[in-house]
């Protein structure tokens, strides 16, 4: 891709990014001491790196395996200490703060640069990007008044989904608008946050996928292969792979998650969430330049898990094989499962049958309140029903229409 070109200007002055390889043995910093942050530094570990969190809170999921500075993510003199103490800086949430991250970029070395971030921390700007990239989006509306959102509704037609531009996750700051009427209430409701609205057309899918790309700053390109993702109230519950969609789809989504990953110019993981369409067709819903929760299958399942190809890409190591292993379901714990699945530990199911093994991923999050993520399994099997009747005869998740 020549400069300038990916609608985001990155290098559009500078010519082309700084890369270095970072050796084993040299300290990399993160950005947030969460689950993602946990797992990047075990599996950062074996490679022979160490690892710095900042984090507010201290002893969570990643401060338990890491060292750690506690400190606010807008504290500049703790992203100055962030930068002093480590040699490359990646981050495990997209809200960094914009002075934070340019700060570091200045100080330290962050191959991802403050582009990727600046342009996926916004709904509006990450459309334009994926469009650009060559990617379809659901056609959608940027709304800035009720009137502009009544127009927008009738343009785009019901149902369709009212969203804030920035800040949300997890079905968070989202509002399905069935019918006109509701317009009203769904701008009352999300125009209180403060945020940029932006209206979108719901599209009737089959099944929701995503597929893990990674970048790394050598330039080198991976995908993972596609995961078939099951939501609940919002949030991810299930990532079926291989994803139960013709091995056509598989292929052009491994296809356009790798033309994404290139025309952003990214380094790390960018992972994709795509709806496959009931007209057949991929459309990209969002992305998000990190480990993604639909790609927590890859720590057993493939030959590389999405944790150690994010370290080896922004070190600039060879990427690894994403190759699957296995037949896998991946089921999240959250706060209301974790009681269950601490009891399910202890007891003899624990090591799971020739048909089914659950390999257990417990965050270590002191407080475990409902739809919170405390956790995931990932159950290794020959054929995913059996892993999906495992989960419904577990008793821990409800089994739904049940
Ligand atoms: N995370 C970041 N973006 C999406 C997700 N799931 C992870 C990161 C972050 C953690 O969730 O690892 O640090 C925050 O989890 P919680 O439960 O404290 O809100």
């Amino acid at each position: 891709m020549t400069e300038g070109t990916n609608g985001m200007g990155q290098n559009a002055s500078s010519g082309k990014r700084e890369t270095r390889v970072i050796e084993p043995g040299k300290t990399i910093g993160v950005l947030g001491g969460g689950q993602l942050g946990r797992m990047m530094a075990l599996a950062g570990a074996p490679l022979g790196y160490r690892f710095v969190a900042l984090d507010p809170v201290a002893d969570g999921p990643c401060g338990q395996v890491s060292a750690q500075i506690v400190a606010a993510y807008s504290d500049k003199e703790a992203a100055a200490e962030l930068a002093a103490r480590t040699d490359v800086i990646t981050y495990e949430f997209e809200n960094v703060d914009a002075e934070v991250a340019a700060l570091l970029e200045e100080r330290s070395y962050v191959p991802q640069g403050s582009r990727l971030l600046y342009t996926t921390q916004h709904r509006l700007r990450e459309k334009a990007a994926l469009e650009a990239a060559g990617a379809t989006v659901a056609p959608y509306a940027a709304v800035s008044s009720e009137a502009d959102l009544d127009a927008a509704v009738e343009r785009l037609g019901t149902p369709c989904v009212l969203k804030t531009a920035t800040g949300g996750y997890d079905g968070k700051g989202q509002f399905v608008i069935r019918d006109r009427s509701e317009v009203a209430a769904a701008y009352a409701e999300l125009a209180a946050s403060g945020a940029e609205l932006v209206l979108e057309q719901f599209i009737a899918f089959q099944c929701e996928i995503s597929v893990i790309a990674a970048r790394s700053s050598a330039g080198e390109t991976s995908t993972f292969p596609p995961a078939e993702n099951i939501h609940r109230g919002g949030i991810l519950h299930a990532s079926i792979v291989p994803a139960r969609v013709p091995a056509r789809i598989l292929a052009e989504a491994e296809q356009l998650a790798a033309q994404i990953v290139e025309s952003f110019d990214a380094v790390g993981l960018l992972a994709v969430e795509m709806f496959y369409g009931k007209d057949g067709k991929l459309y990209v819903n969002e992305v998000a330049p990190r480990p993604h929760n639909s790609g927590h299958y890859t720590m057993e399942a493939c030959i590389t898990s999405q944790f150690e190809q994010h370290v080896r890409a922004i070190c600039g190591l060879p990427l690894g094989s994403p190759d699957l292993r296995t037949p896998v379901v991946m089921v999240n714990v959250l706060g209301e499962h974790l009681d269950g699945v601490n009891k399910l530990i202890l007891s003899p199911e624990s090591v799971g049958t020739d048909l089914v093994r659950p390999k257990f991923h417990l965050y270590g999050k002191a407080e475990g309140k409902t739809g919170r993520k405390m956790g995931h399994i990932n159950l290794l099997c020959g054929d995913t029903a059996d892993a999906l009747a495992w989960i419904d005869n577990a008793g821990i998740w409800p089994v739904e229409g049940a």
